[in-house]
């Protein structure tokens, strides 16, 4: 048997071509674009910088911007591939025999697009892994995410850049080539690629947009779960079995070195407020709800501290990053922030943090901390 490899011309290109290429990548750039931006500002969320005070309100900002994140990268995924597969055949070209000017510069070009190719990949794929909570990795998701971030986005600047003359050349040139009857051509291809995008989005938004939730068949979570907020982490998995059920449970004020202790009756004796806010999780799924509680600078005020403080959350959990979370002062000193102990009318079921937990506006759900035991106010 005769075995080669493919040549270029081996690929039929009645399809491909940058007509073809130079399109779909701009719909990937824009899907990128949306992306990296929603994800940078995450991260700003998750890792204050001094320069920046996120802001207490709107309420649903974060609700918006990550379900952005979540759809942009979940639509980039179909996109990307037509993207590859438009240009797979580029793969099989040799590069120039000797070594010349013209050597160096393919393999400049071909050394850039191997890590965006990675990058993008890679991008999509830890996302998409992180969703569904499986992680099959040793190192950090959230910092090594953000690092290839960067990596990804300066590629494809110096990509953008690089490819530039050729872009607008074929962006210019009309779409189509001749095609027979019934042969696909390159518009209906982009329509395609379009269709599959939205679906995609389609399928998968509801869990950001509650008008979608129906059609939402590929939706990590559902609006569904107890008192009808999905859970992430249950009671159990979180290991706060049995101290968060203890009829002797706590709540630990501190401030100045001084601490309180209120027990969950003399917490339900205090002002009750009522908010209507979303966990709206770095996963993309967001649900609005019903909490109701004591505000937060109440309890400052209860435990001496003047206005503006900030304060330190604890829970019950000990294990791993989310038992713990930091009140930044705009937040503390919202009156929509709770420390709740009711949601949807009804008092907390285990799994949603009981005895009480934080609600805030406008926050990552991860730093809605869950099981709260101690609460340290600094001035
Ligand atoms: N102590 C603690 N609090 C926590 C978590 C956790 O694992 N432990 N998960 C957080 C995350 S990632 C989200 S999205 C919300 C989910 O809240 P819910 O389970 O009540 O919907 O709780 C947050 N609070
Ligand atoms: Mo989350």
């Amino acid at each position: 048997m005769n075995i080669r490899l493919p040549k270029v011309e081996d690929f039929s290109d009645r399809l491909r071509g940058p007509e073809t290429t130079s399109r779909v990548g701009a719909m990937l750039g824009i899907a990128f674009g949306i992306c990296f931006l929603t994800g940078l500002w995450s991260h700003l969320q998750y890792n204050p910088s001094g320069w920046l005070t996120i802001p207490a309100s709107p309420a649903g900002l974060y609700r918006v911007t990550q379900g952005l994140h979540i759809v942009s990268g979940t639509a980039a995924i179909p996109l990307l591939l037509v993207k590859l597969w438009s240009v797979f055949p580029k793969l099989f070209e040799r590069p120039p025999r000797r070594i010349s000017r013209e050597l160096v510069v393919h393999l400049l070009e071909r050394g850039s697009i191997a890590v965006l190719v990675s990058a993008a990949i890679f991008q999509l794929v830890s996302g998409a892994l992180n969703i569904v909570q499986w992680y099959p990795w040793g190192y950090s998701f959230r910092s090594t995410h953000y690092a290839m971030a960067w990596v990804a986005i300066g590629a494809l600047l110096v990509h953008i850049a690089v490819k530039l003359p050729i872009i607008r050349d074929a962006l210019t040139r009309p779409l189509d080539n001749a095609a027979e009857d019934h042969q696909l051509t390159r518009r209906g291809l982009l329509l395609t690629t379009g269709a599959a995008a939205g679906l995609t989005v389609l399928f998968t938004a509801g869990q950001s947009v509650p008008l979608l939730r129906q059609v939402s068949v590929f939706s990590v979570r559902s609006g569904k779960g107890q008192q009808d907020l999905p859970v992430n982490r249950t009671a159990r998995t979180a290991g706060v079995l049995p101290k968060a059920q203890d009829a002797g449970w706590e709540l630990e004020l501190v401030f100045n070195k001084k601490s309180m202790f209120l027990s969950r009756e003399a917490l339900e004796a205090m002002t009750q407020s009522t908010v209507n806010l979303p966990i709206a999780c770095v996963e993309g799924w967001s649900v609005g709800a019903i909490w109701t509680g004591i505000r937060m600078r109440d309890l400052a005020m209860l435990a001496g501290a003047p206005a503006n403080s900030r304060m330190f959350v604890s829970s019950l959990q000990t294990k791993g990053a989310f038992g713990k979370s930091e009140l930044p002062r705009q937040f503390v000193n919202n009156e929509q922030t709770l420390l709740a102990l009711k949601l949807n009318g009804e008092k907390l079921s285990l799994d949603h943090g009981f005895p009480c937990r934080v609600i805030a506006p406008n926050r990552p759900g991860v730093l809605q901390t869950k099981w709260v035991t101690k609460l340290e106010v600094f001035a």
